[in-house]
Order: structure tokens, then sequence, then C-alpha cells
């Protein structure tokens, strides 16, 4: 596996055709690890990146905390198969002068766009670098971040980008919660008390099947646990499928997840 750490030396080193890419904030957990293995499985070369994107962090987040152990994540990749790792410094990305951001209009909006202002523009903005100095073929995105996904999807089609989009259901830890690197944040109470997050999902789920309110149905889960401040329950269409997505704040970390209510990724 090689490592390339310029935006000249990726170019340099991956092929032109057959390329599969897995863009990451790195400290890679199973849920990394699916879609690695989603894009082992269907690409000739596969293409990890690692860069904590700066530019889709606010004021006040946790770009400073945000967990990072590079060498535990050359591991991960290499044991899953990556042919390269594009692992670029803040500079290489963002040089002096750095001034074209891409601003994906009502997709952005709401959700994870209200709570954090300019967080998708930088999404984009990294994503689309990430896409013009790969070339993949394929690139995978994670269910996990549906509106994250939704906004890749649309930013593809409206640009014309020469990418197919692949979403990969979200990895779960045995009692529900979605993996999260920012999981490695929760105190062992506040990780206890976030698994009111995926059952107030769940719970939201089975009352949509039979024809109720699921957030309501949710809410009512996760005002059952008030240590956990709740963002949002709310549902949205992203191409055609419909998700219900909540966000909520464990101390100082916050977490999102969602469930699908129709459609299929
Ligand atoms: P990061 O949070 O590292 O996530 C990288 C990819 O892994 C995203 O597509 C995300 O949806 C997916 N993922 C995370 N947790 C998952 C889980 N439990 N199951 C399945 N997939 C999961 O998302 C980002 O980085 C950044 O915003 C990025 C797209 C790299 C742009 O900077």
């Amino acid at each position: 596996m090689k490592v390339v750490r310029t935006v000249d030396d990726a170019r340099a080193a991956i092929p032109s055709a057959g390329v599969g890419l897995v863009p990451t904030m790195g400290a890679l957990h199973a849920g990394h690890v699916a879609l690695l293995r989603a894009a082992r499985a269907e690409n000739e070369t596969l293409v990890a990146s690692i860069f904590v994107n700066p530019t889709q962090f606010g004021p006040g987040e946790d770009y400073g905390e945000y967990p990072r152990d590079e060498e535990r994540d050359l591991h991960v990749a290499e044991a899953e198969g990556v042919d390269l790792v594009f692992a670029p410094s803040v500079d290489g990305m963002y040089p002096d002068g750095f001034q074209t951001w891409v601003e994906v209009e009502q997709v952005a909006r709401g959700l994870e766009g209200a709570a954090r202002p300019e967080h998708f523009r930088g999404v984009a903005t990294a994503c689309l670098k990430l896409f013009n100095i790969v070339r993949p073929a394929r690139a995978y995105f994670g269910q996990k971040d549906a509106q994250q996904a939704a906004l890749v999807e649309q930013l593809v089609r409206d640009l014309n980008v020469p990418v197919e989009i692949r979403l990969v259901s979200t990895v779960r830890d045995e009692d529900g919660l979605a993996l999260s690197s920012r999981n490695a944040l929760l105190s062992s109470e506040e990780r206890a008390t976030a698994i009111a997050l995926p059952r107030a999902l769940s719970r939201g789920k089975l009352a949509f099947a039979s024809g109720e309110d699921p957030i309501a149905a949710a809410r009512a889960v996760l005002d059952a646990e008030p240590s956990l401040g709740v963002d949002y329950v709310e549902t949205a269409r992203f191409n055609g499928r419909v998700h219900l997505l909540a966000a909520v704040r464990a101390g100082r970390t916050r977490l999102i997840d969602n469930v699908l209510l129709e459609g299929s990724l």
C-alpha cells in the first residue's frame, strides 16, 4: 500500500481508470471498513483519503479534538486491501489564496445545515476536490450521514462530475449505536444514554409501519432520556428515499443517526 501526501504525487500514482474512492476523515472504524469492502469488491484500484477537513467544522466545533490516529488507520487500510491512501496536509488542500467554494442549495438547508452553517459548503468543496484529484469511477458514502450522501449525489448530478456515487448501509454496534469516530469522545455514562438515539429511530420506524407519526414516536423515546439534548427529529426525502433523522447531544458530543422509512439505498 502506498501513502501519498501531495496532490501532484496523488495524480502521478493513481491510474486513470478503474478507481474506487472512499473519502474519510480517519479514525477508521467498522463503518468505514464496510465502505472499503464495498469499494474493494467493485474496483480495480482502491483509494482511501484521510483528511480531517477543517472547512466543514464551525468555529466552536470539535476540529481540534476530532480523533486522529494515522498509524492505526494505515494498518486498517492496508488490511482491507487499499492500494493507495491520499493523506494531504491542510495547506495542500487549501493553499494561500484559496477562494472557490461549492454551495449546494436546498439539500444543504435544514437538519445538519441548520445546526452547522457552512458545514456542507466545506463537505461539498472537499468532496469535489477529492473527485478532481483522484478521478474515481465510483465513490462510496455511508447512509449514516444521509444528508451528506444526498448532497454529494446532487453535486455530482448538477456539476456533471463523472463519478458514480454508491451508498452503504449504516454499521452499528451490537447495542444499536451507529459507529462514529465521535463515539470515542463519549464518557461511559454518555455512551450508555446515547443508545436512546437508535432506539428512538427504531421506534419511529415501527410507528411509521403501523400508520402512526414516526417523529412523535421517536421524540417520546428521546424525551425519556433527559440527559440527551435533542437538536432535531425530522423526516426528509432524498432522491426517492424517505429517512427519519435525528441529532442529539450527549455531553459535548453531537451524534446523528437515521433510518430509512421508504425506498432503498
Ligand atoms: P467520516 O465521518 O470519516 O465518514 C467517512 C464516510 O464513512 C462517510 O461516507 C460516512 O457516511 C461513512 N460512515 C461513517 N460512519 C458509518 C457507519 N456507522 N456505517 C456506514 N458508514 C459510515 O463523512 C466524512 O468523514 C466527511 O464529511 C467526508 C465525506 C470525508 C468529507 O470530508
